[in-house]
């Protein structure tokens, strides 16, 4: 149940008894992925007085060291996270392997553990551009009070429990899912609280927006070129418009709303595409299909790939379900 300006506080303690596996435990994660999310928004939004306060590496007027954005991002989510003392484990970009958390404590008895894209598209902040946090939840498949094994992590995506995003834009939103559809909030940060501005948020069946990189276009796979001259093509409501940021978490959101198609395919240089499986793809194709529309390789549902490795890359194609599956019809031609 859900209404327009409800607080994402008042929306988590509502729906809380509909989540099957409702303990409160992924309500508070949920609350701290929130409070993580305004600690880094007021930094990120701070990024434009680099000159004032110093950059990374410096040390700003009040002497303190000055953070990578990104850097500053995985922090503050590892520190709130553990904090909270909610999940057992942790795996983001920033860090190299998994981090455990009390796992070895056999009296730890949290189920969760989370994927994190801490600061995803962070070399547009030098730019002024969008940025976005990117997170993944699942209940850890070895037994709780014993340490988290990789194999707590290496879970396919249909294994999720929760995912979402937050975009750093115009305004601050946070967006996610823990399967029963997609809910969109946004920061009023004169007061610091979410509000529910997009609920059941919903990628219309077909669209008119491509987003992908047209510089890589002569090392794509020829079903993509394909592809992306059809879009081009003058017929019916083609050409479409192509829409690229460089921050996935922002091509998405307005594929989203306004129906489109974003792709980072494979290329000749980078054979298995640019994007990471466990917290960039996964999470995002959660989204895609609790909000109707469609993630895949090209070929494969993205939630169905076995992960053989943390920080594994996979071709991704995602957005409004008709856009995706010509996708993969002129994919599957020329196979
Ligand atoms: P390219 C940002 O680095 C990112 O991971 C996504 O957010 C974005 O869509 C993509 O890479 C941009 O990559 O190679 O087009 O600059």
């Amino acid at each position: 149940m859900s209404r327009k300006n409800q607080t994402l506080g008042e929306f988590i303690i509502e729906n809380q008894a509909s989540f099957k596996y409702t303990s409160g435990e992924l309500s508070r994660l949920i609350n701290s992925i929130r409070l993580a999310a305004k600690v880094v928004n007021h930094e990120v939004n701070k990024a434009g007085l680099v000159d004032i306060i110093g950059t990374a590496g410096d040390t700003n007027i009040q002497g303190e060291d000055q953070q990578k954005l990104d850097v500053y991002a995985n922090d503050k989510f590892i520190q709130t996270l553990k904090n909270r003392n909610i999940v057992c484990g942790i795996a983001s970009e920033e860090e190299d392997t998994f981090i455990s958390i009390n796992s070895r404590d056999e009296n730890n008895q949290n189920k969760y553990i989370v994927l994190i894209d801490p600061l995803d598209g962070s070399s547009n902040i030098d730019v002024n551009v969008s940025v976005g946090t990117i997170f993944s939840v699942y209940r850890r498949v070895t037994p709780v009070g014993t340490p988290v094994t990789i194999d707590d992590f290496l879970q396919k995506g249909s294994q999720q429990v929760a995912a979402g995003y937050v975009v750093y834009g115009t305004s601050t939103m946070l967006v996610y899912t823990t399967g029963d559809g997609v809910n969109g909030f946004t920061l009023n940060p004169a007061i610091g609280t979410f509000y529910l501005s997009h609920p059941r948020m919903e990628f219309p069946v077909d669209g008119t927006i491509y987003s992908v990189n047209e510089g890589n276009y002569i090392h794509f796979p020829q079903g993509v070129k394909n592809y992306i001259k059809y879009c081009q093509m003058e017929e019916g409501d083609r050409p479409y418009t192509s829409r690229y940021i460089g921050s996935l978490v922002s091509d998405f959101h307005r594929n989203m709303i306004k129906g489109g198609i974003y792709m980072y395919p494979k290329s000749s240089k980078s054979s298995n595409g640019k994007l990471r499986l466990l917290y960039e793809c996964n999470p995002m194709a959660f989204l895609a299909e609790q909000a109707n529309g469609k993630a895949s390789d090209g070929f494969n549902r993205i939630m169905d790939i076995d992960p053989t490795e943390l920080h594994q890359r996979v071709p991704f194609i995602c957005g409004s379900k008709n856009m995706v599956e010509k996708l993969e019809e002129f994919m599957r031609d020329v196979k």
